[in-house]
């Protein structure tokens, strides 16, 4: 697509001016498997353009795509987001397993997208276009794990993960780095598929094995089932989790087996970061529920777009494109986001342990 002249504007930063509402893609997983975080994600970025399209000078018309927790429907919704919708930019999918052949799609177009919880490793590097906000999971395990060596003690663990889905076969890969980096000692090493509902095998071998802990990498649909199945096996170790334990719908199903499961992440509604009280605020008035990290991160999106848009005053795909690559110090919910070379988010992690069925800052 050539540049649009209705979207390149004049002045600049808060005078900039645009003529044509910059058309800003989203797929998310509104519906199945992952729809537990895409429907905060929904929200966290339409109060995000909303908010936007409040200011003087430039307006983003939002068009979100469903992709049902699906690969060929994200394909899909990626392809009409980048032909005919000539959208500018795309933000997620929610999903690190529909996120590589997507990203390909778009980088091909040279169209620019934003994960917002694509959070495996190797995302980035996909090509120019492509950048993130979703904190990789290796920045957020570096710290979890240390600190729940620390907080409970651990000599031992036993890990669990699924081996079918990109996101929680990298956190894997990386769980099992950061455990022996910190002498922890892996007593049952066990993984199963996404659709699993039965783990009574794989937790029996785990209860022979005895660990201080369980390192869990899964989405939320296995996880229920697997807590429920472990605490009826007599198996009560707190479990260390991946970025799906991020979720205070997750924190809900488990109930109070989801007491002192510690997990690092993105934002906390704890953290005093510029901005932070407001968001919640607006986002409980509007929503009727306090966000979480997804919403959180979908709202940054937003802010982070209209940072890039602004410091040229151009809502074309390849000004959207060098702006990002020069994030640089965003004061946003998150604390200070800035995107290095690669388009990766450079930002501080935060880690937070389960206390009463809420999320509580262990540090951060
Ligand atoms: C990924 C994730 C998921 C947990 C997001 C919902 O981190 O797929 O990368």
């Amino acid at each position: 697509m050539t540049s649009r002249p209705g979207l390149n504007g004049t002045g600049s930063g808060p005078g900039c001016g645009i003529q044509d509402p910059v058309p800003v893609g989203a797929v998310l997983s509104l519906t199945e498997g992952a729809a537990f975080a895409g429907q905060y994600q929904r929200e966290g970025l339409e109060l995000g353009f909303k908010e936007l399209n409040a200011r003087e000078g430039v307006r983003y018309s939002l068009i979100m795509e469903d992709d049902k927790t699906d690969l060929g429907e994200g394909i899909a919704a990626f392809e009409k987001l980048i032909h005919r919708e000539d959208a500018s930019i795309i933000i997620g999918p929610t999903l690190s397993d529909l996120a590589f052949s997507t990203f390909e799609d778009a980088q091909d177009a040279r169209t620019p997208v934003l994960g917002i919880s694509t959070t495996a490793d190797g995302i980035p590097e996909i090509g120019d276009y492509v950048f993130r906000n979703s904190l990789p999971e290796e920045y957020a395990l570096a710290e979890s794990i240390p600190a729940a060596r620390e907080a409970l003690g651990l000599e031992t663990v036993a890990v669990l993960h699924d081996s079918e889905d990109e996101f929680t076969s990298s956190a894997y890969a990386t769980m099992i780095e950061v455990l022996s980096d910190e002498g922890l000692r892996v007593v049952a090493d066990e993984n199963f598929e996404t659709s699993d509902t039965e783990f009574r095998s794989q937790l029996t071998k785990i209860a022979d094995g005895d660990p201080d802990a369980l390192v869990l990498s899964a989405l939320p649909n296995a996880t229920i089932p697997l807590v429920r199945q472990a605490r009826e096996l007599g198996i009560d170790a707190p479990i260390v989790g991946g970025n799906a334990f991020n979720s205070p719908v997750m924190i809900a199903n488990l109930d109070s087996a989801a007491e002192g499961l510690i997990v690092g992440g993105a934002w906390s509604s704890a953290l005093d970061s510029e901005g932070n009280a407001e968001f919640i605020d607006a986002y409980i008035d509007a929503y009727g529920r306090a966000p979480d990290q997804f919403a959180a991160q979908a709202y940054t999106a937003a802010k982070m777009i209209d940072a890039a848009v602004r410091a040229d005053c151009d809502g074309n795909r390849e000004a959207i494109k060098n702006n990002l690559a020069q994030l640089d110090g965003l004061e946003t919910v998150l604390g200070t986001v800035s995107l290095d070379e690669a388009g990766e988010v450079d930002q501080q992690p935060v880690v937070q342990i389960v206390e009463d069925g809420e999320f509580t800052l262990l540090e951060g």
